[in-house]
């Protein structure tokens, strides 16, 4: 097998809504499509999720450039090829853009692996289980008054989910405690609740409101400081017995290696087209999994299914809508869990009639 094409298409995905956290005014999801083609009907496809359009050509021009290194190679030899796209990359640097353009190649080359082989990713990776937990992220922003908090959280419960997350910030901290309350109160008990700062707190802030925060049982405390403040979050982390997740920031094995030195988070986020793609998802779960710290995916939702079905420690899906309308295939879910697709290799492919109605034609 060889790779004969590298292409891609910037599309502009609107979101019912426009949403609000600490740091994200978004009012559609920019996306650079990717797709390897290996001849014979064989493509693999991967993405890049970001917050608007603007740069979305930035990322293109990085992952075209990558196409001498790929045109006329083995696609199964993935690692090689992250290896050789890595030293490529060295004088742009091993974080920012050059690690989501190497991140988008890697996912279509696993996408590309699995369709030639007829064989989901969870199983090229050796599967753990068939459904998987996940909590419903597309929603209870931060601009929602406290009554939208409460009738979208039970409409979560209405649709199935047995978990979901909100996002604090607010600039007085009892008002985030009383948003929290309140879904909570709206939830009830057995509910899992996540709260996501998205970075927006001093390190004294964030263990002030944690601490009043615990009575209402966070499964986790998200970002709760600047994601290149780890032994900020370190702090927040020792002084409260609620866990701290993060990682949705972070570049690769490297960056997941120091948080976890830092003690910056008791949960890491790893996002699959920011950490580096599928190869490099699996390696900052399995060393995360040395130390005995869960994982859990960060949007990418449908194409992260078959990493949180294989890892023996992630633990939730975040299932985030916003690129269901993408595909040709339907997100399937059944008693709060996602079932994990049987379908070749993300089991999620590009509807082409959909592409083209999101295709960006401004340059
Ligand atoms: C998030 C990430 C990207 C855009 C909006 C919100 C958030 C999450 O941090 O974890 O879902
Ligand atoms: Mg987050």
């Amino acid at each position: 097998m060889k790779i004969v094409k590298l292409s891609t298409i910037r599309a502009d995905v609107p979101l019912a809504r426009p949403i609000r956290t600490a740091i994200h005014e978004i009012r559609s999801v920019g996306a650079l499509l990717v797709a390897i083609d290996a001849g014979d009907g064989l493509v693999g496809e991967g993405y890049l999720f970001a917050p608007g359009t603007r740069q979305l050509g930035v990322f293109e021009e990085m992952v075209l450039s990558f196409s001498p290194a790929l045109i006329g190679a083995d696609p199964e030899m993935s690692e090689a090829l992250w290896r050789q796209l890595w030293g490529g990359i060295n004088f742009y640097g091993h974080k920012g853009v050059s690690v989501f353009a190497l991140s988008a190649v890697d996912m279509a080359l696993w996408d590309l692996r699995g369709k030639a082989l007829g064989r989901p990713i969870h199983r090229l990776l050796g599967g753990c289980r068939s459904r998987v937990p996940t909590y419903a992220s597309g929603g209870l922003w931060l601009g929602a008054s406290i009554d939208e908090l409460v009738a979208e959280a039970k409409s979560f419960v209405k649709a199935g989910f047995r978990a979901m997350k909100m996002r604090l910030g607010k600039p007085r901290l009892e008002e985030d405690v009383a948003r929290v309350a309140a879904v909570r109160e709206a939830i009830g008990p057995e509910i899992t609740l996540m709260a996501d700062a998205n970075q927006g707190f001093t390190v004294e802030h964030a263990i002030r409101l944690g601490r009043r925060l615990e009575p209402l049982g966070l499964a986790w405390f998200e970002e709760p400081v600047p994601a290149y403040d780890l032994e900020g979050s370190a702090r927040v982390a020792a002084a409260l017995d609620t866990p701290i997740a993060s990682g949705e920031t972070e570049y690769t094995r490297y960056g997941f290696r120091d948080m976890i030195k830092a003690g910056a988070a008791d949960v890491l986020m790893p996002d699959l087209g920011r950490v580096g793609g599928v190869s490099e998802f699996v390696k900052v779960a399995h060393m995360a999994d040395a130390l005995d710290i869960p994982v859990s995916s960060h949007i990418y939702t449908e194409q992260s299914i078959g990493l949180v079905a294989a890892l023996g420690n992630a633990t939730y899906l975040e299932h985030m809508p916003w690129f269901g309308s993408l595909f040709r295939e339907s997100l399937e879910m059944r008693d709060g869990m996602v079932i994990v697709p049987e379908r070749p290799g993300f089991g999620f492919t590009f509807d082409p009639d959909a592409v083209e109605r999101y295709r960006l034609r401004s340059p």
